[in-house]
């Protein structure tokens, strides 16, 4: 990880360094913590943040689903995601805005801890690498499964259940792959470890419906907008590995990933499809602002966003 200057604490700007917190910290013992994954472009106007609202929006919707009441709002955390970017001077970057229940009780319940937020910002490159964005990436289908609706909300991008992914994505990485997908306990397709997952057949794109213990990804969201606008049909279903295996091309997205194509799964060969390039190179146009026609998602520190 690239250090940069400060780091958003509670309503300050610390120094990098400075951004500390004691170990007796609930989200620390439990995993009691919400985040977000949000990327900063350098377009031709200046630095624009993609869909940050949308990011904050689905940040409180995480701490409604753990009970968390957080101490800022969405107009706050917009101001200072604005100013972070800012004060660290650089023109592309990563945030990740986190809260979680702090210091005060131990044990398991979160009643009477008070509620940390900060934010911090710093320059990644290409999660599944720079390879990987133009020639796939292979996956494989893990042993772990997808963390069910009943067992931690999916909707809620919350820290604990990134163990889930930790492990799928770990096992998948000791045994060659890039990246894990995760199956239901049912045995459908839900999400890589850090991204959704969608399938071209017959020219039609499909993808995991919202109940499937899938995050509701803001990247997924963007795809099939696009898709449609480009003329697509886009169908929301559950799917099983089958599907993949007969895919004529797979691909993920999310907010690191961008657009990453999958050459393999579980060592069948997909290559790298038309759509799925097509799909990408709308989406990088859009972000980095070489194209108008989604302008709309772009968010620039002195022009509030219009309302989706
Ligand atoms: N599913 C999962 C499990 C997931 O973690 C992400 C984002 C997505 C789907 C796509 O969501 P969205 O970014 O809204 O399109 N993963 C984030 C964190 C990865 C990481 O920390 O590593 C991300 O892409 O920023």
């Amino acid at each position: 990880m690239r250090e940069t200057e400060k780091i958003w604490m509670n309503g300050d700007l610390v120094a990098w360094d400075d951004a500390r917190i004691h170990v007796g910290t609930h989200g620390l013992h439990y995993g009691s913590g919400v985040f977000e994954g949000i990327r900063a472009y350098e377009t031709p106007n200046g630095t624009a943040v993609f869909r940050l609202t949308d990011h904050l929006k689905r940040l409180e919707n995480s701490a409604k689903l753990l009970g968390m009441l957080l101490p800022f709002s969405v107009d706050d955390l917009r101001a200072a995601s604005h100013e972070l970017i800012a004060v660290n001077g650089l023109p592309e970057c990563y945030l990740r805005p986190i809260a979680f229940f702090g210091y005060g009780e131990l044990g398991v319940s979160a009643i009477g801890n008070p509620v940390d937020v900060v934010i911090m910002s710093w320059p990644w490159g290409a999660y599944l690498g720079e390879e990987g964005l133009k020639k796939g990436i292979r996956a494989k289908i893990s042993s772990w499964q997808r963390i069910g609706p009943n067992v931690i909300p999916h909707v809620a991008k919350a820290t604990g259940v990134y163990l889930n992914s930790m492990l799928a994505v770990t096992e998948a990485n000791r045994a060659g792959y890039e990246e894990a997908i995760l199956l239901t306990a049912e045995g459908y397709v839900a999400d890589g470890s850090g991204e959704n997952v969608f399938v071209v057949k017959d020219g039609v794109i499909y993808t995991p419906d919202l109940s499937t213990s899938i995050l509701p990804g803001i990247t997924r969201d963007t795809v099939i907008q696009i898709a449609q606008d480009l003329g697509y049909r886009v169908i929301e279903k559950s799917l099983i590995r089958s599907d993949l295996y007969l895919a004529d091309e797979a691909f993920m997205c999310g907010t690191a990933a961008e657009v990453t194509p999958l050459r393999e799964v579980d060592d069948v060969e997909l290559g790298v499809g038309t759509v799925t390039l097509e799909l990408q190179a709308a989406y990088l146009d859009t972000v980095r602002g070489r194209s108008e026609r989604w302008a709309q998602w772009r968010e620039y520190a002195e022009r509030t966003p219009a309302e989706a």
